[in-house]
């Protein structure tokens, strides 16, 4: 079921490492555009090849001169950086952006190099998405390294950083960070911790202090034990040392990676399931303004959360069931037409429309509308017809029935994974512009079942 679509100019941009596309492609996702989403339809099969760093840590720990620093040094060893710096806190300042041009100074004219903030817009818990798909974009563009900064409050930054193929936990001496970054949750995700302003008094108690808190863990035989590392970002000291410690355990965890990939699979997935099947709820289950009226009566206390999101969800899918298979027409095979016309018309009161003759099949339909369905009186023309063939070996009777369906292959798709004998694996044309397949009797109790896709689709 790959489906990825032919790549669009942008994403070939991309894909190329142009860094306005790259801007773009990141602004669309920001902006929860579809075309975000397409560009990451087209991309991800070309992604992979990055390795993710979450750097995070209380706000001004100098997490942010440490990346200048570290992307420096991934430069001199060959690697080309991108980095998303993730500003929750103010994303209106616009002080972000401006310290985004400050810092794309010490990397200006190296196409090696790409740096953007990320802004919320507002959007609750869309920051960990947006920021996950512009890594995305960032890995299809070829960089090697993506790091993704964040400050370690609340519990989305905190997820971004944690299914990183690395967690980088930045502390600074002497003014009890290392109590407030364990209220925060951040000391268990630390894969590597890092001491930074080691310029400043009490460095050495800092490190002391992380250590006495993850001895703690006591952690078992040969598992990773998380380095604490003293830098001096300002000066860069320190750096070189925190590169390797990234690179060694990177050589000694490609297993805890691939459970880190896993993770951040499953969470796109579940989050994307959610936005769908809420916009599924907004846009085709609920009426306008129901749902502020379901809520009226919730806070009156006339009905319960549970009750109305589970009558919600009972409704989505009792729709998507009518959805999936209604009847549209019962045919019939006639062998003497007159009686059949005397029966239906005139004794039961339905109108007939006038026949048509589906020359290729030699049949002539005559269509009988009844109610939101409808019959199909069905003449053979010809002695090689399927109608007087049936006629001959079965008498007159119910030939087929005709279930219409908003997606045929879908349909299709679920009756095989049934084990459902089909007579047309493929769809093939039927009239007005339709689509139609033929489910066999044997498999449907005895009926020729035909599945039709109206055109107007
Ligand atoms: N003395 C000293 N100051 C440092 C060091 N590293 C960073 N700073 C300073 O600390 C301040 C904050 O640095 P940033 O790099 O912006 O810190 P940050 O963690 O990214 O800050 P937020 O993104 O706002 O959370 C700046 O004034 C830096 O110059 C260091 O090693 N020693
Ligand atoms: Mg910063």
């Amino acid at each position: 079921m790959t489906n990825t679509a032919a790549a669009s100019p942008l994403a070939q941009r991309v894909l190329q490492g142009d860094p306005r596309a790259i801007a773009r492609g990141i602004s669309l996702i920001e902006d929860d555009r579809p075309e975000g989403a397409a560009l990451i339809r087209q991309i991800f099969q070309k992604t992979g090849g990055a390795y993710l760093v979450g750097i995070t840590g209380p706000p001004g720990s100098g997490k942010s001169t440490l990346v200048d620093r570290l992307t420096a040094e991934w430069r001199r060893r060959g690697r080309t950086v991108g980095v998303l710096a993730v500003d929750p806190t103010s994303p209106f300042s616009g002080g972000a952006i401006l310290g985004d041009r400050v810092r794309m100074q010490m990397h200006a004219g190296d196409a090696g190099v790409f740096i953007r903030s990320m802004a919320t817009r507002g959007h609750l818990g869309g920051l960990a998405r947006a920021t996950g798909e512009a890594a995305l974009v960032l890995d299809a563009s070829g960089k090697d390294i993506v790091v993704i900064e964040t400050v370690g409050v609340g519990q989305d930054e905190v997820d971004v950083v944690r299914t990183a193929d690395i967690s980088v936990v930045t502390l600074v001496p002497g003014t009890g960070d290392e109590v407030q970054a364990l209220k925060a949750g951040i000391m268990e995700i630390g894969d590597i911790f890092v001491v930074n302003k080691a310029d400043r008094e009490g460095a050495d108690r800092t490190v002391a202090s992380v250590e006495a808190m993850l001895s703690l863990e006591s952690p078992a035989g040969d598992r990773w034990r998380p380095p604490i590392l003293k830098t001096e970002a300002t000066r860069g000291a320190g750096v070189d040392a925190l590169v390797d410690a990234v690179d060694r355990f990177r050589a000694a965890h490609a297993d805890v990676q691939g459970q880190r990939r896993r993770t951040r699979a499953q969470w796109r997935v579940r989050e994307l399931l959610s936005d769908r099947f809420l916009a599924h709820v907004h846009e085709r289950v609920l009426e306008p303004g129901e749902l502020e009226r379901l809520v009226d009566r919730i806070a009156a206390r006339e009905s319960d959360p549970y009750s109305v999101a589970d009558d919600i969800v009972h409704r989505a899918l009792q729709r998507d069931a009518h959805g999936a298979a209604a009847l549209d027409h019962v045919g019939i095979a006639v062998s003497n037409l007159d009686e059949a016309i005397a029966f239906y018309r005139d004794a039961v009161g339905l109108e007939i429309e006038a026949p048509e003759d589906v020359v290729s099949q030699a049949v002539r339909a005559h269509f009988v509308p009844a109610g939101s369905a409808a019959l199909e009186l069905l003449e053979g023309t010809a002695p090689d017809s399927p109608i007087t063939k049936y006629l001959a070996r079965r008498g007159p009777g119910l030939h087929h029935l005709t279930l219409r369906v908003p997606d045929i292959r879908a349909a299709l798709a679920r009756l095989k994974a049934h084990g459902v004998r089909l007579i047309d694996e493929e769809p093939r044309p039927g009239a007005h512009g339709s689509r139609v397949a033929f489910v066999h009797p044997s498999s449907a109790h005895g009926v020729l079942v035909e599945l039709k896709e109206p055109a107007d689709r």
